[in-house]
């Protein structure tokens, strides 16, 4: 394996492996490619199976080195630092994100790199404040016996990430995982593997000790992603992305009885009531259709409208629908691209299935004209669709593209009904002024996270995850640390 010092995030991005940059020992390579313009901006280079095994032996020797002799103090020090390194950065980590991602940069300078400083702030809080449970036992001979909980690191947990939030999804794992005392092996998404390896140069920078945080490029099965769940020393696999990688995911995960924590995919519900206050409620579904260009986990894709607000709703939607601007960079009403060509073919289809299946495409539906650079992004029109049944694959099927079909309803019953017919069940929205409908809706239900009169409003301490085929297990808070710790009972006869 050659070492190679020079900067991850320029034009060559390089593994992260015991605290050293590396080529891939086979030395193949992939390309990166920004898909605001759709040229080839990098070089990745792939780990191979022996480099994802040479970062989980090193991730393991960091369990027993400096890293697992340290005081929770200690860690909670270096974890708080790499939060302020990434924040002293925050330029870095802001160009190296909209490189990979051609997101615009308000969306990434308000969401993603924020928040990729607050995981690691939050989780080293939630450490250092946790209580332990403990209980004083009668015992049959008449004594007494304390029983308390010992939590300890899980050992080398397997991060596998998603490309729409690469940093924020990214660090929301290894933040608590590092805070409970774990070592990290990290493979971020093929597609946007710059902030991954950049987090590489702050952990060095905080004097993080090496292989605790790791990085492997590389793509799914037969690549770094299976090598990396093959591994017999990894202890526990934390996944986010589609439901379909979380099932193969799984099947690995079995040799071992491993443990897993899965933030899968959804067909995110909205419930739009006659008496909800329309200017808020086209603020909220305006940004929960087509933030990051509707790639975002928790996005509405199907929205049912109390059927006096109908007409109204839809001339509104339409109207913010249409003031975003696909490809005009650097303005706020900027909607970025999709993250491939790939993904644009495929949400491309799901448009073409809509007007198959029958809908009014009320506004958008293909791609949008651009010039200049942006003209070889991948992009395509915000759009709206009515008409669509049900039950039409348009109305079943996650897109991960900023579009959603409306349907009216009637009665609450009937709207709650259509909403919860999904084998998903990740997030729900809720909008009506009164007080009573919205809890009580919100309680019907069946998602992991409900919204209501508001969308993707985050407090990191609360339970994250979802139902259904949209997860296993929760985040958040002393949540996570569920996932990131096994717990022992000790039993000390007095
Ligand atoms: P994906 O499942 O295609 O890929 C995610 C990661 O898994 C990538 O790093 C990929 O290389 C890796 N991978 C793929 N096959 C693998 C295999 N066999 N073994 C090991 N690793 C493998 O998902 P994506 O396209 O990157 O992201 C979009 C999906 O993620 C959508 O379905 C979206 O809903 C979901 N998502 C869910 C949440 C959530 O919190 N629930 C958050 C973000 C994204
Ligand atoms: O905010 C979070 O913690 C989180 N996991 C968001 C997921 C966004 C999905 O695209």
């Amino acid at each position: 394996m050659t070492s190679d010092m020079s900067r991850p995030v320029t034009d060559t991005i390089l593994n992260f492996i015991g605290g050293v940059y590396r080529r891939g020992s086979d030395g193949k390579t992939f390309a990166n490619v920004n898909p605001a313009t759709g040229q080839h901006i990098g070089l990745v280079h792939e780990a191979s199976k022996a480099d994802v095994d040479a970062a989980v032996a090193a991730a393991k020797t960091a369990l027993n080195g400096p890293w697992g002799r340290m005081t929770t103090a200690e860690r909670i020090k270096l974890i708080t630092a790499v939060a302020a390194e990434i924040e002293r950065r925050s330029e870095d980590f802001l160009e190296a994100e909209v490189a990979d991602t051609g997101k615009p940069r308000h969306v990434a300078s308000h969401i993603d790199i924020p928040r990729g400083a607050a995981n690691f702030r939050m989780f080293a809080d939630v450490i250092a404040t946790m209580p332990t449970e403990s209980f004083a036992t009668d015992t049959p001979d008449g004594g007494r016996a304390l029983n308390y909980v010992a939590r300890k690191p899980k050992g080398v947990i397997a991060v596998i990430c998603p490309w729409n939030f690469p940093l924020l999804l990214m660090t929301w794992k290894v933040g608590p995982a590092l805070a409970c005392g774990n070592t990290v092996v990290v493979k971020p998404s093929e597609e946007t593997p710059r902030t991954a390896a950049l987090l590489g140069e702050v952990m060095n920078a905080v004097g993080m000790p090496e292989g605790v945080y790791n990085v492997v490029h590389g793509f799914g099965a037969g690549s770094a992603g299976e090598f990396l769940t093959s591994n017999k020393d990894v202890d526990a696999i934390t996944f986010t992305g589609e439901t379909g990688t979380g099932q193969a995911i799984m099947q690995k995960a079995a040799i071992g009885v491993r443990d897993v924590s899965f933030e899968l995919g959804g067909k995110n519900p909205a419930i739009v009531f006659a008496d909800a206050d329309l200017d808020k409620v086209v603020e909220g579904l305006s940004r929960s259709v087509f933030l990051n260009t509707g790639q975002v986990c928790l996005g509405t894709e199907r929205v049912y409208v109390e059927r006096p607000l109908f007409d109204e709703f839809i001339r509104r939607m339409t109207m913010a629908a249409q003031a975003f601007k696909p490809g005009a960079a650097g303005d706020p009403a900027y909607l970025g691209p999709l993250i491939s060509a790939e993904h644009q073919e495929k949400v491309l289809g799901y448009y073409a299935k809509a007007v198959a299946e029958g809908a009014t495409v009320v506004t958008g539906g293909g791609v949008p004209e651009i010039d200049g650079a942006q003209g070889g992004g991948f992009y395509v029109e915000p759009t709206l669709w009515t008409g669509l049944a049900h039950d039409s694959t348009v109305m079943r099927e996650e897109i991960f593209g900023p579009c959603c079909g409306v349907i009216p309803f009637d009665a609450e019953d009937e709207a709650v009904a259509l909403a919860n017919d999904t084998e998903y069940g990740l997030c729900a929205t809720v909008w009506t002024e009164n007080l009573s409908r919205a809890h009580r809706v919100a309680a019907e239900m069946r998602v992991g996270v409900c919204w209501v009169n508001c969308w993707f409003l985050r407090d990191l301490r609360t339970a994250f995850g979802g139902s259904g085929q949209s997860g296993i297990g929760r985040e958040g808070g002393v949540h996570s640390l569920e996932f990131y710790t096994e717990i022992q009972n000790i039993c000390v006869k007095l």
